[in-house]
């Protein structure tokens, strides 16, 4: 038995990646026991997939379709190519792709080597890649040569030097000065992974305090998310599922997404371009069936859809999620579809809430839905972890068999973010109603929701305080009409400086790689920050402020 670099051994001879942390083995018992936990890896679900049905397309991006046999065969291929650059079973590969089959290719490429790609947004810059790179000491980085108009492979050159177990950049076109990804791939192939309880991804999290940080999870785990949301969906051999969403988002990639549609034996449609106009043509021409959209993105539809003649009759099912959808938007979005919308409140750590789309409109309208699984443990408490009464709000906290029970490489914060018997602490704030359904009523985490892109505010205050007329920062939520919340920083000047505008912010931020959408929306100069009664930054108090003078700029 050869043992994965970069991986450890538990208690039990079973390895799993150094820094994860496993359910315990009485859960584990359980879950395999449920049969929620099947031994499947990703690699063997692929070829059973393929060997099903070689014929059925699986993947269509523009005039390009690939079956399963040739999904195979590609992943295939990019298996030997990477084994031919020394890739090998646990190491980490950041995977930063677009919405092109490329993804696809690349991340069972992957699972056919037992090594783990690491899911980077497209929108992520040099802050958070060099940041996901060293955290996961990455061995290779994957990215597109151009995308909507950056250059990935001069981000790639910058991360090289700041990454030191960074060896290949693997780039999708023209390669530049890097490895294409094209070529043939003609390396031996290791033995094929078969433990399932291996960790077979890392998500990116939305982050709450600085940096992104990193889900670990397995393919028993993240099996049974995709073939149970696609189960409890009605996924099957008819679907067609449009990812307008980033596929390196849990959203489209596995609830259930484009691994639900393949799983029921469908076929997904990948675009970048989730705007109506292109979406709509897309849905009309493939006959899409299943999609997934932010609330932002899922207003924009209804209003097209009220106003156009695209023929959208081939959609069953409009999941909306991410972000809080209001119960009147939720209202127009069914007038204009029709009884299809499904409400998922998911999280890259795992638990994940459907709402059934022929619930009566109590739910589908006014609920953020209901957990997947029967093991899905929850609990609403208040911030003594004391549960609340029936129907009250509290935070959220839950454990069950797709949940993490940790960050990867991450103690300190698991510390705090989980309860001593392994429940995941949210950092949400919900009511139960009495069927069981979840109401997001807001969140304790400092995180801002802006339209379903999650910016940390320590994250971006971290960055913003190197600038040097700043002093001091806080960035807080501003409530928005379209996106739901939008970020203002309050930024106190350093002695004799004046502070930064809003476009010398952009500017500084965009320079120190920060992802394009953690730029605040609104820039505050104040002289000092409130504090609380224990000399804390009084966030609430900032909050109100920012709602204030949103209130008077518009007057
Ligand atoms: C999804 O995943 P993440 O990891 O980007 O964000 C998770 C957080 C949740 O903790 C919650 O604060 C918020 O996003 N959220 C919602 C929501 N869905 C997610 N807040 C209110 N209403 C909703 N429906 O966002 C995600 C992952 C898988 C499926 C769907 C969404």
């Amino acid at each position: 038995m050869y043992k994965p670099r970069g991986a450890g051994y538990d208690q039990r001879g079973i390895h799993v990646l150094d820094g994860c942390t496993p359910w315990p083995e009485d859960l584990a018992a359980h879950y395999r026991a449920s049969g929620h936990w099947r031994g499947e890896t990703f690699d063997r679900l692929l070829r059973s997939w393929a060997r099903a049905h070689p014929h059925r397309t699986a993947l269509v991006h523009g005039t390009r379709r690939l079956d399963r046999a040739r999904l195979a065969q590609e992943a295939e291929r990019i298996a030997r190519r990477l084994a031919g650059l020394g890739v090998g079973a646990g190491d980490r590969v950041v995977l930063q792709l677009p919405n092109i089959p490329e993804f696809f290719t690349v991340f069972f490429g992957l699972q056919r080597l037992g090594a783990i790609p690491v899911l980077a947004l497209p929108l992520h810059r040099r802050s958070e890649i060099v940041h996901l790179c060293r955290l996961s000491q990455a061995v290779a980085y994957v990215v597109p040569d151009l995308h909507q108009g950056f250059d990935h492979r001069d981000l790639a050159t910058e991360v090289l030097k700041e990454s030191p177990a960074l060896r290949h950049v693997l780039v999708a076109g023209d390669p530049g000065a890097h490895t294409p990804l094209d070529g043939p791939g003609t390396a031996d192939l290791p033995p094929a992974p078969d433990d399932a309880s291996e960790v077979a991804l890392l998500l990116v999290s939305g982050g709450t305090t600085g940096l992104p940080k990193l889900i670990p999870r397995t393919h028993d785990d993240y099996a049974y998310n995709v073939r149970a949301s696609a189960e409890s969906c009605g996924l099957g051999p008819e679907t067609v599922y449009l990812a307008a969403l980033p596929v390196a988002h849990n959203f489209a990639l596995g609830c259930p997404g484009v691994l639900g549609a393949l799983h029921a034996g469908g076929t997904a449609v990948l675009t970048d371009e989730p705007d109506p106009d292109a979406a709509f043509a897309l849905i009309e021409h493939e006959r899409v069936t299943a999609t997934a959209l932010v609330p932002p993105t899922a207003r924009m539809w209804t209003a097209a859809a009220e106003w156009g003649d695209a023929d959208l009759s081939s959609l069953r099912l409009l999941q909306v999620g991410g972000a809080r959808l209001l119960p009147e938007h939720a209202a127009q979005v069914r007038d204009a579809f029709g009884p299809v919308l499904q409400q998922v409140f998911g999280m890259a750590e795992g638990l994940l809430n459907y709402t059934e789309p022929d619930a009566p409109e109590e739910i589908v309208l006014h609920t953020q839905g209901r957990p997947l699984s029967p093991d899905d443990e929850i609990r609403v408490v208040d911030e003594d972890d004391r549960e609340v009464p029936p129907g009250a709000t509290g935070r959220l906290l839950t454990r069950g068999p797709y949940t993490l029970r940790g960050y990867y490489r991450a103690d300190e914060h698991n510390a705090t973010s989980f309860t001593a018997d392994g429940y995941y602490r949210t950092g949400d704030l919900v009511r139960r109603t009495p069927t069981g359904h979840l109401v997001v009523e807001g969140r304790v985490k400092e995180q801002i929701n802006r339209g379903g892109d999650k910016v940390a505010a320590a994250e971006v205050e971290e960055q913003l305080v190197h600038h040097p007329a700043v002093l001091d920062t806080a960035v807080v939520p501003v409530p928005d009409d379209l996106l739901g919340e939008r970020t203002c920083a309050f930024v106190v000047p350093a002695p004799g400086a004046t502070a930064p505008g809003r476009g010398e912010v952009a500017a500084f931020l965009k320079e120190r790689g920060l992802a394009p959408y953690k730029v605040p929306d609104r820039v505050e100069a104040l002289d000092e920050l409130p504090v609380t009664a224990v000399g804390k930054t009084d966030k609430k108090a900032l909050t109100e402020l920012a709602r204030q003078l949103k209130g008077s700029a518009r007057a």
